[in-house]
C-alpha cells in the first residue's frame, strides 16, 4: 500500500528536526550502552580507557526499533494514545532502554541511573556487563513484556495482551529473522481470533532491515509482490516504509504510522458503533531500513551498514586499534550529543517535550508491569462441584468432564478476565462444558453446517488453533498483562512449548525474586491431560509423559507439579492454581473413567497436606510395614518417567530402598492393562517387586510369584483376543 501524496509531508520542518533529534539521542544511548565506560557525553577525546574492555551488545536492530518508538510518541500525544511495545528481536534491547532512559522512566524505577550525566554513566556501564543488565528485553526493563531473547513469540505476546483490551495498541516489532521461525509464522493467524469489539489492537511491524546474525532474511530477498501477497494472505493489509534517508523516512513513517492508527480506530468504531464483528483487515507495517542503520558504513575494508555485519558489534578493537577508536567515536559524534543533552547530560526540554508523560510514556504503559492491573477471580466455591463418593475406589469418572463444570462457572463470573487455551482438543480432553459458559473464538468463515455442534462464536473465550506454540503465546501475553487462564493440552504434545516453558519461568523467576518494582501475575496454569497410560487408540507416539521432566529442572520458587489421584482432588488443585500467582502449575490429569477415592473434605486434606497415608488401603495397622506402596498421578504407581523420582530423591534417608516403576518407552495400540505390563506398572509385577524386594518373603512367596506370572500372560492373551481386557480388570473395584 501506498500513502495518498498529501499526507507524504505530515511534519512540519520544527517537527521533524526534533523528532530527528530525538532519535538520534536514542541511537547515542545505544552506541554508548555497547561501547562505554567512562566519558559518556563525549566531552573529551575518545581514549581507549573509555571503551569497555569486554564489547558485547546488539547493535544491527537499534535504530529501526526506536524510529519506530519515536513516531509512536508523536502519536500518542497528539490522539491519546495507550500504546504497548514489544520487541521481537530483544536483542535490540538498547532501543527499548534508551527510550525507557530518555523518557524518564528508567531513572524512577533505578534512581541512581539518574538523567545526567552521572546517572547516564552507570546507566551505559551496567549494560550486557557482570553484576548489571542483559542485553536482551529482560524483565529488568520497565516497558517490556518479552524479553525476545528466544525469538519467535512476540506477536502471539502482543494478541495475548490486546485481547480484553479494547484501549489497548500492541505495536509489535517482527524481526525479519524471527519471521523464519515455525511459531512466528503461525502466529500471523492471531487476527482470525482478535474481535474488534472487544479487544485491543495489534500493530505489526515487519522490521525487514534484511539480516539475521550471518545471512540474509527470506522475506528480504523474495520480491516486493512475493512479500505482499504473503501478508495479505495472512489477512493484513501491509503499507511500506521504505528506504534510508532519514528526512525522507521520518515523513514517510510518520504519515504510514497515522495511517495505520486511523484505520484501527476506524475499525473499532466501527464494530462498535453497528456492532458489524466480521473480521477486519488490520492495517501492518513492512519498515525496510538498513540493519545498523547510521552506523558506520564500512570498517577494516567490510561492509557493515546494511549488512549482517552490523548485527552485533560493528567495531570490536577500539580499545587495542587507534583507526578503531577514531570510527566509534566519529559514529557517536555524528549524534551530536552537544545538542542533544545539556551542561548536566539530561535531555534538552524541547526534546523532552517529545516524548508522552505519566503512563502514556510507552515505557511506563501499565500492561508492561501486568501485576498491578491484576484483579482476583471471581471463583465459585469448587465443593459445589464435587462427586460423591460413598466409598473408596467403587465409582469411575472421568476427573475433566468433573472439572469443566467448575470451570464454566469461572468463566461464567470472569467474561472480561479469563480465558481457556487449546490446541483443537478442548472436547477431546472432555472439557466441553465450559462451551455453555462461552464458545470458541472464531472470527474467520462461518459454514450453515457450524451450528450443528461447532461451537464457534466471535465473542467466544475458548482460544483453539492447532498451534501449541501461538496458543501458549497467548496466554503468557493475557497472563503478563495481569488476566488469568488456563491452558488443556495432551500430554504428548506439551513438548512442542518446552522451551517456551522455560523461557517464562526464566521471566517469572527474575521478577518474582529480584524485581521488587514488578508486581505478581496470574499463574500460567497447564493442565495435561490425554494421559500416557491411556492412549488406547493412538499408541506409542501419544505416549510421552517427559514435560515433568523440564518443569523440574526450574526453581521450586516458580513451578509446581501437581498429580491428583481423582476428581475431587482435581477440583481443589484447580481452585488453588486459579487463585495463585507468579507461578507455573501443571496440573496432570486424565480424561478416561477413572476410580474416585477421596470424598471431599479427604480430598482437600489430602490436596492441604500434599501427601497422605490412605488408612483405608493400608494393612500396617501401627506395624512396622515390610514395604510401603506409594504413588502419585492416576495409576497405581508413578505417572512418569522413574528417574525423576530418583533426581528428587537421592539425598533422601533411605534413596536405595525406593525403587520406583514408572513409564518405560513401552508402547503401542495396547489395553491398559497390557501397556501397564509392558511398562511394569500393572498390579502383578508390583506384587512380584515386593516379593522379590522383602525378603522374608523371597522364598516362601515362589509359588505366588509363578501364579502372577501366569496371570500376565493371560491377561495379555485376552488383550490380543479380544482388543479389550476382561471385565475384572477395567470394572474392577476396591473390596475391603
Ligand atoms: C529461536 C532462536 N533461534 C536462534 C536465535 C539466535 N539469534 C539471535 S539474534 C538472531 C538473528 C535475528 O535476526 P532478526 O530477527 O532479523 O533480528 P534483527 O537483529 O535483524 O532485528 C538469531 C538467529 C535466537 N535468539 N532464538
Ligand atoms: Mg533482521
Amino acid at each position: 500500500m501506498a500513502i495518498a501524496a498529501e499526507i507524504l509531508t505530515p511534519l512540519s520542518a520544527e517537527e521533524l528536526r526534533k523528532t530527528d533529534a530525538y532519535w538520534r539521542a536514542c541511537n547515542y544511548l545505544s552506541v554508548g550502552m555497547i561501547y562505554l565506560r567512562a566519558n559518556p557525553l563525549l566531552r573529551e577525546a575518545l581514549k581507549p580507557e573509555h571503551i569497555k574492555n569486554r564489547l558485547l551488545g546488539h547493535w544491527g536492530s537499534d535504530p529501526g526499533q526506536s524510529f519506530v518508538w519515536v513516531h509512536l510518541n508523536r502519536l500518542i500525544k497528539k490522539y491519546d494514545l495507550n500504546v504497548l511495545y514489544i520487541s521481537g528481536p530483544g536483542h535490540g534491547a538498547p532501543a527499548t532502554l534508551a527510550n525507557s532512559y530518555l523518557e524518564g522512566h528508567y531513572s524512577e524505577i533505578y534512581p541512581d541511573k539518574s538523567r545526567d550525566a552521572t546517572g547516564m554513566l552507570k546507566f551505559f556501564r551496567q549494560f550486557s556487563f557482570p553484576g548489571g543488565i542483559g542485553s536482551h528485553c529482560t524483565p529488568e526493563t520497565p516497558g517490556s513484556i518479552h524479553e525476545g531473547g528466544e525469538l519467535g513469540y512476540s506477536i502471539s505476546h502482543a494478541y495475548g495482551a490486546a485481547f480484553d483490551n479494547p484501549d489497548l495498541i500492541v505495536t509489535v516489532m517482527v524481526g525479519d529473522g524471527e519471521a523464519e521461525t515455525g511459531p512466528l509464522a503461525t502466529s500471523w493467524h492471531s487476527n482470525k481470533f482478535l474481535n474488534p469489539k472487544r479487544d485491543g489492537a495489534v500493530l505489526p511491524v515487519l522490521h525487514l532491515n534484511g539480516y539475521k546474525i550471518a545471512n540474509p532474511t527470506i522475506l528480504a530477498r523474495i520480491s516486493r509482490e512475493e512479500l505482499e501477497a504473503l501478508l495479505k494472505g495472512y489477512g493484513h493489509k501491509p503499507y511500506f516504509v521504505e528506504g534510508d534517508d532519514p528526512s525522507t523516512m521520518h515523513q514517510l513513517m510518520a504519515a504510514t504510522l497515522e495511517q495505520c492508527i486511523l484505520e484501527i480506530r476506524s475499525i473499532q468504531d466501527h464494530a462498535r458503533s453497528t456492532g458489524d464483528t466480521s473480521r477486519p483487515r488490520w492495517p501492518m507495517i513492512v519498515l525496510r531500513s538498513p540493519k545498523g542503520w547510521t552506523g558506520p558504513k564500512e570498517v577494516d575494508g567490510h561492509k557493515v551498514e546494511d549488512f549482517w555485519r552490523a548485527h552485533q558489534v560493528p567495531v570490536l578493537d577500539p580499545v587495542t586499534n587507534k583507526k578503531s577508536l577514531s570510527v566509534v567515536e566519529n559514529w557517536m559524534r555524528s549524534y551530536k550529543p552537544e545538542e542533544l543533552f545539556d551542561a548536566n547530560g539530561t535531555l534538552i526540554p524541547e526534546l523532552q517535550e517529545m516524548a508522552p508523560v505519566g503512563p502514556r510514556r510507552i515505557s511506563a504503559n501499565p500492561h508492561a508491569n501486568g501485576g498491578f492491573l491484576r484483579k482476583e477471580l471471581e471463583m465459585p466455591d469448587f465443593r459445589d462441584y464435587a462427586v460423591e463418593v460413598k466409598s473408596p475406589g467403587t465409582t469411575y469418572v472421568p476427573p475433566t468432564d468433573v472439572l469443566a463444570h467448575f470451570l464454566a462457572e469461572v468463566m461464567r463470573r470472569n467474561m472480561t478476565s479469563f480465558r481457556v487455551f487449546g490446541p483443537d482438543e478442548t472436547a477431546s480432553n472432555r472439557l466441553s462444558a465450559i462451551y455453555a459458559a462461552s464458545k470458541k473464538t472464531w472470527l474467520a468463515e462461518y459454514k450453515p453446517e457450524d451450528a450443528d455442534g461447532g461451537e464457534l462464536d466471535v465473542a467466544g473465550r475458548v482460544m483453539e488453533m492447532l498451534s501449541e506454540h501461538t496458543l501458549e503465546g497467548w496466554f503468557e501475553g493475557y497472563v503478563l498483562t495481569g488476566r488469568h487462564g488456563l491452558f488443556s493440552t495432551y500430554e504428548a504434545f506439551v513438548h512442542v512449548i518446552d522451551s517456551m516453558f522455560n523461557q517464562h519461568a526464566k521471566w517469572l523467576e527474575k521478577s518474582k525474586t529480584e524485581l521488587d518494582w514488578r508486581a505478581p501475575i496470574p499463574s500460567i496454569n497447564i493442565l495435561i491431560t490425554s494421559l500416557v497410560w491411556r492412549q488406547d487408540h493412538n499408541g506409542f507416539t501419544h505416549q510421552d509423559p517427559g514435560f515433568l521432566d523440564v518443569v523440574t529442572n526450574k526453581s521450586p520458587a516458580i513451578v509446581r507439579i501437581y498429580l491428583p489421584p481423582d476428581a475431587n482432588c482435581l477440583l481443589s488443585v484447580a481452585d488453588h492454581c486459579l487463585r495463585s500467582r507468579d507461578y507455573v502449575n501443571v496440573i496432570v490429569a486424565d480424561k478416561q473413567d477413572h476410580l474416585q477415592y477421596l470424598s471431599m473434605d479427604d480430598a482437600i486434606a489430602h490436596c492441604t497436606k500434599g501427601i497422605g497415608i490412605w488408612e483405608w488401603a493400608s494393612t500396617d495397622k501401627g506395624e512396622d510395614p515390610d514395604v510401603v506402596m506409594a504413588c502419585a498421578g492416576d495409576i497405581v504407581n508413578f505417572h512418569s518417567y522413574a528417574s525423576l523420582i530418583h533426581k528428587l530423591s537421592y539425598r533422601r534417608t533411605n534413596h536405595e530402598n525406593i525403587h520406583v516403576r514408572g513409564y518405560k518407552e513401552k508402547g503401542n495400540i495396547n489395553t491398559p492393562l497390557e501397556l501397564a505390563i509392558l511398562n511394569q506398572v500393572d498390579r502383578f509385577n508390583l506384587a512380584i517387586d515386593v516379593i522379590d524386594r522383602v525378603p522374608r518373603l523371597r522364598s516362601i512367596g515362589a509359588h505366588v510369584k509363578d501364579g502372577l506370572k501366569n496371570q500376565i500372560i493371560d491377561s495379555i492373551h485376552v488383550a490380543h483376543a479380544e482388543g479389550i481386557d476382561s471385565a475384572e480388570i477395567s470394572n474392577w473395584k476396591w473390596a475391603k
